[in-house]
Formats: structure tokens, sequence, C-alpha cells
């Protein structure tokens, strides 16, 4: 039988996580898989781990929250998740589940088919983007796109939705030579896929955007440019 681990790095999350949970559990029991839930705390200084370990019945080998003793990003966290989990497939997913965890079907469904990496996307034609972003954040988004593509990865319209599948061979090797701790972690994970050589798909999915963000929109817009031009730089010798 298949298993399936999520991973789902949270910074003070207190508000979103534990309904999050509770609609992920209910989502592995209702399609019946193997599973694991790993939440990756990433230093919260709210009750996010308190919510975690009192919800879905508690710490269990399929509930298990990892804590970061500070906080170190995003990037940090979901490879610390990805590096641990012991599932066939490994889904990562943002705690607010701007993309329903239904959606996970469809990614699994394009490994099953023979691809490697399965990265959500709200920039395909049959994405369906329910409740958007707002008008600078979705700008932001696409003229980033436009520079990753030409410094780093090739095809990709969305690197940045936090939805994406891999198999556990494609996932160990791709997180285990990925180096960024911040949000530019999922272009650099598209990016080695790519010079890996992994059979990598972008699937349209449903994104109801939530609108509390933790995304600095002055500070994580320039940090993100220069970490474009790191990835070509660390991963030069590597692959
Ligand atoms: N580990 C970690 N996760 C973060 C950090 N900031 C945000 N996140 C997580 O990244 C995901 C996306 O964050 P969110 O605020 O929803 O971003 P947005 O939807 O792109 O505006 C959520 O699961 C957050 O908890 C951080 O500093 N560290
Ligand atoms: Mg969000």
């Amino acid at each position: 039988m298949i298993k399936l681990s999520i991973v789902i790095p949270c910074y003070n999350e207190e508000q979103r996580i534990g309904k999050s949970l509770e609609t992920i559990h209910s989502f592995v029991r209702n399609i019946n898989i193997e599973h694991e839930i790993i939440v990756v705390d990433d230093g919260s200084s709210d009750r996010t781990c308190e919510v975690v370990l009192n919800c879905c019945g508690g710490e269990n080998e399929t509930h298990r929250l990892l804590r970061n003793e500070k906080n170190r990003g995003k990037g940090y966290s979901v490879r610390r998740g990805v590096l641990e989990a012991t599932g066939d497939y490994i889904l990562f997913s943002d705690a607010d589940l701007s993309t329903p965890i239904e959606e996970a079907l469809r990614l699994i469904a394009k490994l099953e088919d023979g691809f490697d990496v399965a990265i959500g996307s709200r920039a395909l034609p049959n994405s369906k983007v329910e409740i958007r972003q707002n008008f600078f954040r979705e700008l932001m988004g696409k003229i980033f796109n436009k520079i990753a593509r030409l410094l780093t990865f090739k095809g990709i319209k969305d690197s940045q939705c936090g939805f994406k599948c891999f198999k556990r061979e494609a996932a160990k090797k791709i997180f285990s030579l990925q180096k960024l701790d911040g949000f530019s972690f999922d272009v650099e994970v598209i990016y080695l896929a790519q010079k890996i050589g992994f059979k990598v798909a972008e699937i349209p999915v449903i994104w109801r955007n939530s609108t509390a963000s933790k995304v600095n929109v002055v500070a994580d817009p320039i940090k993100m440019f220069f970490d474009l031009i790191k990835i070509r730089v660390m991963h030069i010798n590597d692959v």
C-alpha cells in the first residue's frame, strides 16, 4: 500500500493550523491511505505547538511535530520535514490550505503517470483561483516568475504556490542538495529537479487565498531576487 507524507511548515499559525489539521486528518481517513502528517514549527512565539499537540488526538506516529529552536524560514522548515518523511509520496502544503488538501489526488495521479515531481499551479488555464491574492502580490508573483525563468528553471509558470508533491527518491535527492532557508526555496527545488533530470509536471489547482500573510512585501522580494543569483552559483558543481 502507498504511504503519503504531508509536511506543513508553520510560523505563528495558532489561528489557522488547528482547523487545517482536522481537515487533513479527515481527508486521509476518507481516502483510506497510509499516511503521516509532519508539522514543522519554525520557532513560533504564539501557541502553534500547543494547538498542534492538542488537536487530532495528540502526537503519535501519524501526527508528528518537529520544532526548530528558533525561526529559520520556510525553506529550512520544509527541508527538515521532507528529509524526515518516510512516505512513498511526499507532499508539502501551506498551513492555511489555500490549495485544498483534496488537490493532492491530482498531484498523486501525475506521479502515478510517471512524473517524479508534481507542482501545484495557479497560473495555468485550468487553475481555479477562486479567491485571489491582492493586486500587488499577484503582480509581484508574475514578475518574479519571469525573472526566475530567465535565470533558473524552464517552463514552469508558478513556482510559488505552496503545494508540491514528490516521489520519495526525488524528494530525498533534491532536498539533500537544496540550501536556501527562505521563500525562494521553491525556485531552487524546481531548478534542481530539472537539473538532475527528474520529470517535473506543473498541474492546475484550486487556490482560495487566505488574507493573513507572513510575507513582507518590501524585504522579501529584494531578498528573493538575490536568491535567484545564489541558486545558479551554489549549484554549479552539483549534479
Ligand atoms: N517555517 C516558516 N514558515 C513560514 C514562515 N513564514 C511563513 N511560513 C509558512 O509558509 C506558509 C505560507 O505562508 P503565508 O503567510 O500563508 O504566505 P502567503 O499565502 O504566500 O502570503 C505557511 O504555512 C506559513 O506558516 C517562516 O518564517 N518560517
Ligand atoms: Mg497563505
